[in-house]
């Protein structure tokens, strides 16, 4: 990398500090014109890792703080290159002056993500690893914390790596009995080959799997409340909340339009969304109501399918339980269970509730449900977080398996060659070995600027 970036790290506005990041092979030089050490030290001959005290100027050679700086010499550093940060006091002006002051002094602008970009680049970091770096600042629960600690550690890569050269090994393996066709691979080997192919799709099979949970860490699970108007929605919404979001009344038809907000329920980010009452309308308002609350239930991981347990079942409950039974998942919610009991239980095998969302008595099991389904048992372990991995992982998944199964059925070595590179392939990008620059430009500018 010819350039030197930098950007402010924390976010912009008032706060105790504002850290400003610099990477590069001018990182120092362009610190001295910025950043006077007390002790008299250019940046060059400081101790990397240790704070030093002294006088921030802006572009004029002004002093406008006092402030802490540290440096990392490359390659021992975030990024791999030459790196500074500044401590300085959090104000928004001083954090404009000193940026410009380092622009003044060679420093571009760092893009999003630029410097964990330039990590993964030299090396520091694979593409998983990098990753979590963004899932480690979006993380909005402490799983999820967890999950990004764990990524960021290597967790995911150490397994993928482990697939990866199970992979190389195999494909080298039956390369070199194409291009040395006398030194065929022997009926022993290829039972050997084919044990640790096996275990890598194991491996990736269990890798798949986690994201199921997986994918909800951060974005949270989206989730619809359906059921015709009155059985009590919005005031289950208002309950899994804890404060009153919606509108609640005696009126059948109060909430028209869906109503959305994120709770945490027994460690699980649920992105919730009260619905329209289920009913046929002359009302247009209220028919693109529902219309929206069928779309909501159709968009959505879950649904929780409300029932009124103080009316027998009407037509338009016959709507919610279609809606609730052609969900990935979902749960019956008997609610009003506070009042005499005048519905019949409709057929339904999977998970129900009886509660009363006035008065909260039964929503514990619910949110109980809720994480035992949704929350992740083991947060530490390796867990799949995002599409992009996810999808790799399924290629490579693929591939393996139908190279077990050619090997089973004994293609010949040059077949079981191609099959076996392209799943190597898919493995690597996971990692992001190989990866078009495109491609890799467009992960990082997901991220914040001065991450
Ligand atoms: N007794 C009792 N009343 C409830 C319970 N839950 C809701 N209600 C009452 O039922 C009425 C309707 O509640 P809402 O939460 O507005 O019902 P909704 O399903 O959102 O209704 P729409 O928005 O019209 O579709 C209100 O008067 C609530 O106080 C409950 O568990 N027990
Ligand atoms: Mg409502």
């Amino acid at each position: 990398m010819e350039d030197t970036i930098a950007a402010l790290g924390t976010a912009p506005g008032k706060a105790a500090l504002a850290v400003l990041r610099l990477s590069g092979p001018d990182t120092f030089k362009i610190t001295d014109r910025v950043f006077r050490a007390k002790c008299g030290l250019p940046a060059g001959e400081r101790r990397p890792g240790r704070l030093y005290f002294g006088e921030l100027l802006d572009k004029t050679g002004a002093v406008v703080d006092l402030c802490l700086a540290v440096v990392s010499r490359a390659p021992m550093s975030y990024t791999g290159e030459d790196t500074a940060e500044l401590h300085c006091h959090g104000s928004p002006a001083l954090a404009a002056v000193a940026l410009e002051s380092l622009f003044a002094a060679g420093a571009r602008q760092a893009r999003a993500g630029e410097f964990t970009k330039r990590a993964f680049l030299n090396g520091k970091k694979d593409l998983t690893e990098a990753e979590a770096v963004a899932d480690m600042v979006d993380a909005a629960s402490p799983a999820a914390l967890r999950v990004a600690a764990a990524q960021l550690g290597g967790n995911v890569s150490g397994r993928v790596q482990e697939v990866y050269e199970a992979l190389l090994e195999a494909s080298s393996r039956f390369g070199a009995a194409v291009d040395f066709p006398d030194d065929g691979v022997e009926p022993w080997e290829t039972r050997e080959l084919l044990e640790k192919l096996r275990g890598a799709e194991e491996k990736l099979r269990g890798l798949l799997a986690t994201y199921d949970r997986g994918r909800f860490l951060n974005a949270g699970v989206p989730t619809a409340i359906v059921g015709k108007p009155n059985v009590g929605k919005s005031t289950l919404l208002n309950a899994l909340l804890g404060y009153d979001r919606a509108i609640v009344t005696a009126a059948p038809g109060t909430t028209r339009d869906t109503v959305s907000e994120t709770a945490a329920i027994s460690g699980v980010t649920l992105r919730l969304c009260d619905t329209a009452g289920l009913r046929e309308t002359a009302d247009p308002i209220e028919g693109e109501g529902v219309r929206r609350a069928r779309n909501a239930a159709r968009d959505s991981a879950l649904v929780l399918a409300v029932l009124d347990s103080s009316r027998p079942m009407e037509p338009e409950d016959h709507e919610t339980l279609e809606l609730l039974r052609s969900a990935p998942a979902g749960a019956l919610i008997i609610n009003k269970t506070d009042l005499p009991r005048a519905l019949e239980m409709p057929e339904w095998s999977g998970p129900a509730f009886e509660l009363s969302a006035k008065s909260g008595r039964g929503l514990d099991s619910l949110r109980d449900w809720i994480g035992r389904s949704f929350g992740l048992s083991d947060s530490s372990g390796a867990v799949l977080t995002n599409a992009r991995q996810a999808e790799c992982t399924s290629r490579a998944l693929e591939a393996v398996s139908a190279a077990v199964r050619a090997l089973e059925e004994g293609v010949t070595e040059d077949a079981a060659l191609t099959i076996l590179e392209e799943g190597t392939d898919a493995v690597a990008s996971i990692l992001g070995k190989n990866l078009r620059e495109d491609l890799v430009s467009d992960i990082f500018s997901r991220f914040c600027v001065g991450k």
